[in-house]
C-alpha cells in the first residue's frame, strides 16, 4: 500500500512552527513565491498530461494522430516540482532530471510547444524527433539549464554533482563572479536511490561539500516495486539522517505550504555555501507508471483511490483561494491555461516531421560551423586561439611514452586554464602509472585532483565539466575499471546526436590497458578497444609511440568530440614507445595512419603495442608494408585500402579478441572494397577469445608473439 502523507521530519530539522501547525487551508501563502505562476504552470502540466493520456474519445487528443508511446505522467508530482523550479533561478544553476520532470522544465522556461512537440516526435524540440519526448534537456546561455537526461534511472546524479563541482571551479579558480551562489539540483524517484549513480553522487557532493540539492520525489513505487525494496524502511531521508555534510529534510509534497518551506530552506542552505542538501517529499503517482503500464496486478482499486485523495492540485487551490486569489482569479488562470495549451498543441501539430536525410548528422561534430552552437566544450574561438601544427619538430629529445603524455598535459594545463586533470590517485601520488606525477604540485589541487573511487562519478563529473565549458581529462586506472562507468560513457557518446546538437560533452578519458612487461591478468591487461569503436560518438586513439601520443592527446584535448585515449601498459612500462618530442604545438588529427615501413608484397595492419612486435617480426621481410593505424575511430580506411590495392595481401594483428575484434571490421572493409585486388584471403592474428592470463608463459601462449607474426607473414606471402 502506498504510504500516505505521514510526515516524518528529519530529527535535526530546525523547528518549523508554521510548517507543521498550519494546514494548507489555514496557512497564509508563503511570501517570496509567485503563487499565481505556480498555479498556472501546475495546471499547464496537468493539461499536457491530460492531452497525452486522453484516449481517442477526446477529439483533441495527441494520441489520436500520433501514438505517444512513451508517456510518463507527472500527475501528482507536478506542484512540488514547479515550486522547486521557482527556486532554481541562478544564472548558472543546472538540473539533472528524469522522465517525470517535465513540470520542472516548464518552470525553467520550456515552451509549451516544445513540451508537446517532442513527445509527438516532431522536428525541433529536445531532440528533433530522435529521442523519446520525456528524455528532455534545456540549453540556456543566460539562466538555468537542464543537463541532457538519459533513459537510465539514476544516471542523472553524477552529472548533477559534476555540475556542482563545475560551479566551484568557475567561481573559485576561474574567478567568474557570475557563478556565486549558483547550485545544481538532481531530481529522482524513490527507486532511483538504489542506483550506483545516486550513491556515487552523494559521496561526491558530501565529501567535496558541493552546492547541490538532491530532490527525491517519493511516490513509493518504482514501476511496481515499493520503496522498501529500494532503501530499508522506504524512507531515504530517515536513512541518511546521520550522513555527514548533508542537510536533510523530509515532508509532504502535496502540501504547498510545507513543500515550499522545506525546499526554500534547503535551497538557501545550498546557496549559502554550507554544502549539499537532500529533500524527500512524498507525492502520489496519480497515473500508471507509463503509457503501456495498466497497474494491474500490483495496485488495488483502493490504493489508487487513496492516492487520488492526495492530489496536490485541489490542495493548491485551497491554499491560494481565497487567501491570495479570488474564485474568479482562479477561473481566469484555468481559462488562460486552456487557451495557451491549445495554441501550443496547434503549433506542435503544425511542426514538420523530422527530416530523415539528416539522421547521421551530429553523431560527431562536423565542420559546418553549426556544431559550434552546441552547449559544451571549448568555443571555436578558444580552440582557434590555441593554434597547433600537424608538422612535428624533429629536434626534440628522446622521450619515453609516459613522459610524453605528462608533458602534453603539463603544456595544456599551462596554456589553457579550462583544463582539469583528475582520477583515482592522480593527485598527490601522480597516478598508479605515475603519468600525472608532479602535475598537482605545479598546478594545484583544484586543477589536478583525486576523486572518490567511483568510475561512474569520474565520467559523470567529466560530462558536466565539459558541458560547462571546461576541458576535463579523466583517468580511469585500468581499461577494465571503466566497466562501472559504461552507462555514463555511452550516454556521453550519444549526447550530441540525441540532443540534435543542443549539447555536447567533449571529454578525454585516458585509460591504460593491454599486456604489461612480461605480465598480464584478466583485470589489468584487458584491451577490448573494439567496444569503444562500436560505441556511438567516440573517437578512439591507440598510440604506439611517444610522438604520436603527444599529437593525438593534444588533438583530443582541443576536439569538440569525446575521446578514449588508450595508453598501452607495455609502453608505459618499457622503452618501446620512446620517440623524439614533437613539440608543444604538435597536433595529430585522428584517422591518419602511419606507414612504419613501406612494401609491395603484403600489408600488415596493426596499432598500439603490437606495432612494435610487428616491426620486430619484419626484420627479414623488407617488402612488407607495416601500417600503424594510430586511431581506430575514425580509422584510416584509405591508407589501408590503397596499400592492399598495391600489395594484394592483408594481415591484421591485434591483441583484443579475435571474435568481433576490430580486425574483423578491417577485414570486412578490405574484402568489400578491395576484393578484386586480393591475391589471398585476408588474414587475422589475434588471441582466440581467451582472457589475458597471469603467468608469463601463459601470457605468451595467448598473445601474438614476434615469431608467430613472422610465421603468419611468411605463410600469407606464400599463398
Ligand atoms: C538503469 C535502468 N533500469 C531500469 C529501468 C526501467 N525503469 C524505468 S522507470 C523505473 C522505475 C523508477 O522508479 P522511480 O525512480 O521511483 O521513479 P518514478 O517512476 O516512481 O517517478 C524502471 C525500473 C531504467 N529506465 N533504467
Amino acid at each position: 500500500m502506498a504510504k500516505q502523507t505521514a510526515l516524518r521530519k528529519h530529527p535535526s530539522a530546525a523547528p518549523q512552527a508554521t510548517l507543521n501547525a498550519n494546514s494548507p487551508a489555514t496557512a497564509h501563502p508563503r511570501t517570496g513565491f509567485d503563487w499565481k505562476r505556480i498555479a498556472y504552470l501546475t495546471l499547464v502540466s496537468r493539461a499536457l498530461d491530460d492531452l497525452e493520456e486522453a484516449t481517442n474519445r477526446n477529439r483533441n487528443s495527441v494520441p489520436r494522430e500520433h501514438v505517444v508511446l512513451y508517456q510518463f505522467s507527472s500527475r501528482g508530482h507536478e506542484m512540488s516540482q514547479i515550486i522547486l523550479g521557482a527556486l532554481i533561478n541562478g544564472k548558472h544553476d543546472a538540473a539533472g532530471a528524469y522522465y517525470r520532470s517535465r513540470p520542472m522544465l516548464l518552470a525553467l522556461g520550456l515552451s509549451f510547444e516544445d513540451a508537446l512537440g517532442s513527445p509527438l516526435g516532431r522536428s525541433g524540440g529536445f531532440s528533433d524527433g530522435r529521442d523519446i519526448g520525456v528524455v528532455c534537456n534545456l540549453p540556456n546561455r543566460d539562466g538555468p539549464i537542464v543537463i541532457p537526461m538519459s533513459g537510465d534511472v539514476g544516471s542523472q546524479y553524477t552529472p548533477s554533482s559534476g555540475w556542482a563541482q563545475a560551479i566551484t571551479y568557475h567561481r573559485d579558480t576561474l574567478k567568474d563572479k557570475s557563478y556565486n551562489g549558483c547550485m545544481s539540483v538532481a531530481l529522482g524517484g524513490d527507486a532511483s536511490v538504489a542506483t550506483n549513480g545516486f550513491w556515487a553522487a552523494l559521496t561526491m557532493a558530501t565529501t567535496l561539500r558541493l552546492p547541490m540539492l538532491f530532490y527525491i520525489e517519493d511516490n513509493d513505487l518504482g514501476i511496481s516495486v515499493r520503496g522498501d525494496m529500494q532503501t530499508p524502511g522506504g524512507n531515504i531521508a530517515e536513512n541518511l539522517a546521520s550522513f555527514k555534510n548533508l542537510f536533510v529534510r523530509d515532508g509532504d509534497g502535496t502540501d504547498p505550504h510545507e513543500a515550499s518551506g522545506l525546499l526554500a530552506e534547503a535551497v538557501q542552505h545550498v546557496r549559502s555555501g554550507e554544502g549539499p542538501a537532500l529533500v524527500r517529499l512524498t507525492v502520489p503517482r496519480l497515473s500508471s507508471h507509463s503509457g503501456p503500464d495498466n497497474q494491474k496486478g500490483y495496485r488495488s482499486i483502493e490504493e489508487i483511490a487513496s492516492d487520488e485523495s492526495r492530489d496536490p492540485l485541489p490542495k493548491l487551490r485551497e491554499y491560494l483561494v481565497p487567501a491570495l486569489l479570488s474564485d474568479a482569479d482562479w477561473a481566469s488562470v484555468v481559462a488562460d491555461v486552456a487557451r495557451d495549451v491549445d495554441i501550443a498543441l496547434q503549433a506542435a501539430r503544425a511542426r514538420s516531421i523530422p527530416d530523415a536525410a539528416t539522421i547521421s548528422r551530429y553523431v560527431f561534430a562536423d565542420d559546418s560551423g553549426e556544431s559550434d552552437d552546441a552547449f559544451g566544450g571549448l568555443s571555436r574561438a578558444d580552440r582557434d586561439a590555441l593554434g597547433g601544427t600537424d608538422v612535428p619538430e624533429d629536434v626534440g629529445e628522446l622521450l619515453r611514452f609516459p613522459e610524453a603524455i605528462r608533458r602534453t598535459m603539463r603544456h595544456e594545463l599551462k596554456v589553457n586554464p579550462k583544463v582539469v586533470v583528475f582520477g583515482e590517485d592522480v593527485g598527490r601520488k601522480g597516478g598508479v602509472h605515475l603519468v600525472t606525477e608532479g602535475l598537482q604540485k605545479q598546478f594545484g589541487a583544484d586543477r589536478v585532483f583525486d576523486t572518490s573511487l567511483s568510475e561512474e562519478a569520474i565520467i559523470g563529473r567529466a560530462v558536466a565539466l565539459a558541458i560547462s565549458g571546461l576541458v576535463p581529462v579523466a583517468e580511469i586506472q585500468f581499461r577494465k575499471y571503466a566497466d562501472p562507468a559504461t552507462e555514463q560513457l555511452n550516454n556521453c557518446g550519444t549526447m550530441r546526436w540525441r540532443t540534435a546538437n543542443r549539447f555536447a560533452a567533449p571529454i578525454v578519458v585516458r585509460m591504460p590497458g593491454g599486456f604489461g612487461k612480461d605480465v598480464g591478468d584478466p583485470w589489468h591487461s584487458l584491451s577490448d578497444e573494439v567496444r569503444f569503436a562500436h560505441a556511438y560518438g567516440w573517437q578512439v586513439a591507440m598510440p604506439s609511440n611517444a610522438a604520436d601520443a603527444v599529437g593525438l592527446l593534444r588533438f583530443a584535448m582541443r576536439s569538440p568530440n569525446p575521446t578514449i585515449f588508450f595508453e598501452h601498459r607495455s609502453l608505459l612500462m618499457t622503452g618501446d614507445g620512446s620517440a623524439r618530442y614533437p613539440g608543444d604545438n604538435y597536433v595529430l588529427p585522428f584517422g591518419r595512419a602511419r606507414v612504419v615501413q613501406e612494401g609491395k608484397a603484403l600489408t600488415l595492419v596493426t596499432w598500439g603495442a603490437m606495432v612494435h612486435r610487428c616491426a620486430a617480426a619484419l626484420t627479414n621481410a623488407n617488402d612488407v608494408e607495416l601500417i600503424d593505424l594510430r586511431t581506430i575511430s575514425p580509422w584510416d580506411r584509405a591508407a589501408v585500402l590503397n596499400s592492399v590495392r598495391k600489395t594484394g595481401r592483408c594481415l591484421i594483428v591485434h591483441e583484443d579478441n579475435m571474435t568481433a575484434g576490430f580486425g574483423a571490421e578491417i577485414a570486412a572493409v578490405v574484402a568489400q572494397e578491395a576484393f578484386w585486388y586480393l591475391d589471398a584471403p585476408v588474414q587475422r592474428l589475434a588471441p582466440l577469445d581467451i582472457p589475458m592470463p597471469y603467468h608469463e608463459t601463459l601470457l605468451a601462449s595467448v598473445l601474438p608473439g614476434v615469431e608467430e607474426i613472422a610465421a603468419a607473414v611468411e605463410s600469407l606471402l606464400r599463398q
